[in-house]
């Protein structure tokens, strides 16, 4: 069985890009892979966050997890902070990057754009990445198409090091799936929907209600054409929600624009909105009666313990290839 590992950060409530770019795709490959997914709140840091709201993020996440189908039984799902090999590999993989190759990842740079003081640790992310990876011998990384660099990064740092020192890391591979690999902003469908987007019109988050979601989909920016047509080019906002559409209801694209025929937007959107509504409102009863459980809590220590199990088996495998430490071998 392939071995999987994905993280998502814990930097507000995940949106809709994140599910159908990520999150759904876990559940999926649960069931005939060896999975962890982590929820990486070591990620999370490289920008300020409030002490509270990260915490809350870290249960919220979880508990999302859980309720969208992610399975204890057969995924392991820990912390990120609770397994402390992420952050010694990291350290090690930034010694073995250069400074050139991290100031070229795109994420930093939109991230960094604008600052008066940049953290040093949002450029080094990359690194901590690639350790979250390689540490459980990861053949599979299923993420939406905007980590495929950091994935790139991740396979040259494994080459890089297995070569210098001993064939110790897998080499991973991204997966990143057809449709909903990237997500749009529904108040701006060129760029991709945002988490830490501060216009909240700009995104669904999971745990929206049906009147909410409404109101954001009928106020999302299309185009004067008057046609539901997919066309990401000319029509970026109608093509985002059919998207959206196709991967909620299991239509094809085709099939929609077909049934649309001769109908306006303010039918298609209002179809839209009830779809992706009644799709998320079993995950949201499921995780209200999860985040703040015991339950919650004891699926997170089992994890964290199956997951430090793994790491530090590779870890020490990696600081003995290096030289580190004083024992003889
Ligand atoms: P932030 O805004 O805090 O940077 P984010 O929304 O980009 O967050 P991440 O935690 O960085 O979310 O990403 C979690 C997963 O969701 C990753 O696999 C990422 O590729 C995927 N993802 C993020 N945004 C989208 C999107 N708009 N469409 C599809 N997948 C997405
Ligand atoms: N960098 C990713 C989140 C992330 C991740 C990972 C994804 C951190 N570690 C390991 C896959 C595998 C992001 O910003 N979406």
């Amino acid at each position: 069985m392939a071995k999987i590992f994905s993280g998502i950060q814990p930097t507000g409530i995940i949106t809709l890009g994140n599910y159908l770019g990520a999150l759904k795709q876990f559940v999926e490959l649960q069931k005939d892979h060896e999975t962890l997914f982590c929820i990486v709140d070591q990620h999370a840091i490289t920008l300020p966050q409030n002490p509270t709201e990260l915490r809350k993020a870290i249960r919220s996440l979880a508990a999302i997890y859980i309720a969208a189908g992610l399975d204890p039984n057969q995924s392991v799902l820990f912390v990120q902070s609770d397994v402390p090999a992420h952050a010694q590999l990291g350290w090690i993989l930034q010694c073995i990057a250069n400074l050139g190759e991290l100031e070229r990842m795109t994420q930093f740079k939109d991230k960094a754009r604008g600052k008066e003081s940049v953290p040093a640790g949002l450029l080094t992310y990359p690194p901590l990445m690639a350790a979250d990876i390689l540490l459980y011998n990861t053949e599979i990384v299923p993420v939406g198409e905007d980590q495929k660099q950091h994935i790139e990064l991740t396979r040259d740092l494994a080459e890089r090091f297995n070569k210098k020192y001993r064939e110790i890391f897998t080499i991973p591979e991204a997966k990143i799936p057809k449709t909903g690999a990237r997500i749009k902003s529904l108040q701006d469908p060129t760029k991709k929907m945002s988490k830490s987007d501060t216009n909240s019109k700009a995104t669904i988050r999971i745990l929206d209600d049906e009147q909410t979601i409404i109101k954001k989909i009928k106020s999302a920016v299309t185009d004067s054409e008057g046609i539901v047509r997919y066309d990401e080019e000319h029509k970026p906002g109608i093509s985002n929600l059919l998207a959206i559409y196709s991967l909620i209801s299991g239509k094809s694209i085709p099939e929609l624009e077909k049934a649309y025929i001769g109908k306006g937007y303010g039918d298609f959107k209002h179809d839209v909105a009830l779809t992706v509504a009644k799709h998320l409102q079993p995950l949201q009863t499921k995780y209200h009666t999860l985040v703040q459980s015991k339950e919650l809590d004891e699926i997170l220590e089992a994890g964290a313990k199956k997951a430090n199990a793994i790491a530090n088996k590779t870890l020490r495998k990696v600081e003995n290839a290096m030289g580190m430490g004083f024992r003889r071998q």
